[in-house]
């Protein structure tokens, strides 16, 4: 969390709380049980079930108000205790972001997404490319992690086919959990920050996690032989402090996801090297698909765009 983040959230908090002891007031008054409204981190969430931290570091059961929005991993809460010591979420703090997949909120107060991809379940370009859409509308910044590499029989092969999104300015780290290869060079780049890692089921997400938090233990799938998919082990995205600082957030890989939830032109803005060419076209509604003098379909053609690329976008559109 940057200085500044840590300002302005001191800042609204105390605003909020100053606003839900106002509200507690009159809920005191139904309800002597409960206490003090306190600020809280969202560890993670189950169904309507959340666990939230306390500044002193310990966790909390907490339900939430049935008035207020749905309270995600990474969001920081006014919660009050009942007699019992579980909680009740009164308030969600402003978010500086937040992630959605497929419209489904996952987390909030993010500073980077790790996307995880692997030899096995083996990557895929247009699944890749609708992350980086997704982070791109979002604004969040996107890298790129490609597990299991000891599994290739030529990483230059694997380097090449990642070498489109290095041309757009994505970092991509090669690293195998398995065989401690590049893990610790990757240690160096997480802290201070809230990473949520990302990505299909069986690709080595928690693996990575455990990996950089050995502490932790965390379940991890035992990937099946025969589909070589992974069994969705992991089922509620949950957030783990690094000891030096920053965050770890784990999130269930799902298999496939879709963008029903972009327009067009949010998929469009969602390829970050379309967009200085953006307006150079003949026609002003130009798809780029096949109108005559494209700025997209020219620099296609010199070889600036990525004609893989170029195949995502053509079926984004289609779909
Ligand atoms: N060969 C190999 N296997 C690995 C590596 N890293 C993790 N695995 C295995 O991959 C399987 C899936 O790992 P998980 O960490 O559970 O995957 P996940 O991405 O968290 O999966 P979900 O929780 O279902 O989203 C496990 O059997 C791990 O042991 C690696 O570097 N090489
Ligand atoms: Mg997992
Ligand atoms: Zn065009």
């Amino acid at each position: 969390m940057s200085l500044n983040r840590r300002q302005k959230w001191r800042i609204e908090k105390i605003q909020s709380e100053r606003i839900a002891r106002a509200n507690s007031v009159a809920d005191n008054a139904q309800n002597p049980a409960d206490y003090a409204p306190q600020t809280g981190l969202v560890i993670t969430r189950y169904g309507q079930r959340l666990l939230v931290e306390n500044e002193a570091g310990d966790l909390i059961q907490c339900t939430s108000r049935r008035n207020i929005d749905l309270s995600v991993a990474g969001d920081q809460v006014i919660f009050m205790t009942n007699a019992d010591n579980s909680g009740v979420v009164t308030a969600i703090l402003e978010r500086d972001n937040c992630l959605k997949r497929s419209g489904k909120l996952i987390a909030a107060n993010i500073d980077e997404m790790r996307l995880v991809v692997a030899l096995q379940p083996h990557y895929q370009f247009d699944l890749i490319d609708r992350y980086l859409i997704v982070a791109e509308n979002a604004q969040l910044p996107i890298s790129i992690v490609v597990n299991k590499i000891e599994l290739s029989a030529n990483i230059e092969q694997v380097k090449k086919d990642f070498s489109m999104y290095r041309s757009i300015g994505i970092d991509v780290h090669y690293l195998s959990v398995k065989e401690q290869i590049g893990t610790q060079d990757f240690k160096e780049q997480i802290g201070g920050k809230s990473n949520i890692f990302l990505g299909q089921s069986g690709v080595g997400k928690s693996s990575l996690i455990n990996e950089l938090l050995p502490d932790l233990n965390l379940k991890i799938a035992q990937i099946s032989a025969k589909s070589k998919l992974g069994k969705h082990t992991t089922t509620a995205t949950t957030l783990y402090h690094i000891p030096t600082g920053g965050d770890l957030i784990d999130s269930p890989g799902v298999r496939e996801f879709h963008l029903d939830n972009l327009t067009n032109a949010q998929i469009l803005s969602g390829f970050k090297e379309f967009k200085p060419l953006m307006g150079q076209c003949k026609f002003r509604n130009c798809t780029h698909k096949s109108e005559p003098d494209c700025a997209i379909k020219n620099a296609l053609e010199s070889g600036a765009i990525h004609p893989k690329r170029y195949e995502t976008y053509l079926s984004l559109m289609d779909e």
